[in-house]
């Protein structure tokens, strides 16, 4: 175990979390098989080895699939409360687990240990979503045309929920999809990100220890491990109703062409390219604050991560010197110790992807004002610690149009009104998140309006990154249109069903069609 590991506890973090030095990979009912190749899991922020996972096989997923479908006919049958009342336990767990944790939140993927504590927050704070949900699975009624007829809906268990969820949200993601699958009586089948394996293992066992504890199957939840490969016998399995993948717009336009093939369901939360307007009414306190949190919180690796400014050209100027000062004060380092602001990004292909980014904006004629760089020397041993940059360019940029996972930041200025700033905010291929930082109300609410920002989330006063989980959580365009978490967000995990009865002696054809024999 690395000095870092030793200093922040991350020994007595992993026993917490029942992870060994080889763990299963796949784990369904009581029954723990991995047969697979393994993979290692390095910590990017010091490099060191944190343990190993055995990776799923094809005959291992086909185990894995027969558990799950034969656990989701028990499942079903128990009432939807119930199923309320094991996920308020797994809430409960994660209050008792939530330090060790996030701790291996952070330590594992390399974002802050503030951060990888409210990662397990919103976990918890889904749980009791999910739980009050469990009393409220309302279908609605409807007055039939025909008399003496009764009309509703309701909703019924989809079946097997596949779930792939990506490495910067290595437990959130997954909790968002399973917590609310569960209270609708569904089982889930779980690929991690193979860079984040162990926070996959340690939410498995959480689960298995609350399932074994009400004698039930641990089957309701299942994990696979491995890369792609593994994720495609999900997509195209016919048992599985709904596909529910968080990552990358290419990975996702694979998934949704399988899954579409099929006539599967699928729920996609795909890249972002979100921005924050900055208009002549801004608060400048907020709107740096805002900025800077949304573009280094994470090391910009949240699909919210704010990666545009668009800055009305009366305020460009002080916007950028704030922002800059601001990037003066940031503390890059060791993302378990407090005191530092950004830890490293996940692997050094993240870095390369950096270092493309900041090359290639130069090249179509950006300007680089916060130069960044990848940082060596003490410290920084992993390789993936980079300084968060900025550059000013403009939005027809080919950089600028790609979301990289990185903390880069591009500004842009506007003149004129607020339409020309929602032009250029609405001129990616992306649509997950928006901000506009206003003090003047016609402008904040021609923001909201139906011809205002096009992204799923569209914030005033606040920045792009950090959404609460009562809302729907999603956006448009190459985001994929999934909605995940709060508000009606249930309903794709289940299936709407409309009923029709007939109480009276007669027959009545709808649309008052003849038909007498
Ligand atoms: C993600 O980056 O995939 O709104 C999810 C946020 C977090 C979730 C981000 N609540 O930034």
């Amino acid at each position: 175990m690395s000095k870092i590991a030793t200093d922040f506890g991350i020994h007595d973090a992993l026993k917490a979390l029942g992870i060994k030095d080889v763990n299963e990979g796949t784990s369904t009912g009581s029954n723990h098989f991995s047969s697979g190749d393994i993979i290692s899991s390095y910590s990017p922020v010091d490099g060191s080895l944190i343990a190993k996972v055995k990776t799923t096989t094809k005959e291992d997923y086909e185990k894995v699939m027969s558990t799950a479908t034969t656990t989701f006919k028990e499942w079903r049958t128990k009432p939807a409360p119930l199923r309320g009342e094991i996920v308020r336990q797994f809430g409960d767990k994660l209050r008792e687990l939530k330090e060790p944790l996030g701790k291996l939140v952070s330590y594992e993927m390399g974002k802050s240990y503030q951060e990888g504590l409210g990662e397990v927050q919103e976990m918890i704070d889904i749980c009791d979503f999910a739980v009050g949900l469990s009393r409220q699975l309302h279908g609605l009624t409807m007055h039939s045309e025909r008399p003496g007829h009764r009309m509703y809906e309701q909703y019924h268990s989809l079946g097997v929920v596949g779930i792939i969820s990506a490495f910067n949200f290595p437990v959130a993601v997954w909790a968002w999809n399973t917590a609310l699958a569960w209270i609708c009586g569904d089982v889930c089948v779980w690929k991690p990100s193979e860079k984040t394996p162990l926070c996959g293992i340690a939410c498995q066992n959480i689960a298995a220890a609350v399932m074994k504890a009400n004698n039930l199957p641990e089957g309701i939840s299942c994990l696979i491990n491995g890369d792609y490969k593994i994720g495609e016998l999900m997509t195209h399995d016919k048992r599985i109703p709904l596909v529910s993948a968080t990552g990358s717009i290419r990975m996702g336009k694979i998934v949704a062409q399988a899954v579409a093939a099929r006539l599967g369901k699928s729920l996609l939360e795909l890249g972002g390219n979100n921005a924050i307007i900055v208009t002549p009414d801004a608060d400048l306190k907020m709107t740096v604050i805002g900025a800077v949190f949304g573009a280094v919180g994470t090391a910009g690796q949240r699909c919210t991560s704010t990666r545009r400014l668009i800055i009305h050209e009366s305020m460009y100027y002080k916007v950028k010197e704030a922002v800059v000062a601001a990037y003066k004060q940031l503390r890059i380092g060791n993302p378990l110790d407090e005191n530092n602001h950004v830890g490293p990004l996940i692997d050094t292909d993240a870095v390369a992807q950096y270092k493309m980014a900041l090359e290639k904006v130069v090249k179509e004629g950006g300007k680089l004002i916060v130069e960044g760089g990848v940082l060596d020397g003490a410290g920084y041993e992993s390789g993936c610690y980079v300084k968060p940059a900025i550059a000013e360019a403009k939005n027809d940029f080919e950089i600028v149009q790609h979301e990289t996972f990185a903390p880069v930041l591009y500004l842009l200025k506007y003149s004129g009104d607020v339409e020309n700033a929602i032009a250029i905010q609405n001129g990616v291929v992306q649509g997950l998140s928006s901000a506009i930082m206003t003090n003047n109300l016609r402008e904040a609410e021609h923001f909201l309006s139906a011809w205002g920002s096009d992204c799923g989330i569209a914030n005033v006063n606040i920045g792009t990154s950090g959404a609460e989980i009562g809302g729907a959580f999603g956006g448009e365009k190459e985001t994929g249109g999934g909605r995940e978490s709060g508000s009606d967000a249930w309903k794709v995990y289940m299936r709407r069903q409309t009923n029709t009865i007939n109480y009276t002696t007669e027959l009545p054809l709808a649309q008052g069609i003849k038909f007498d024999l």
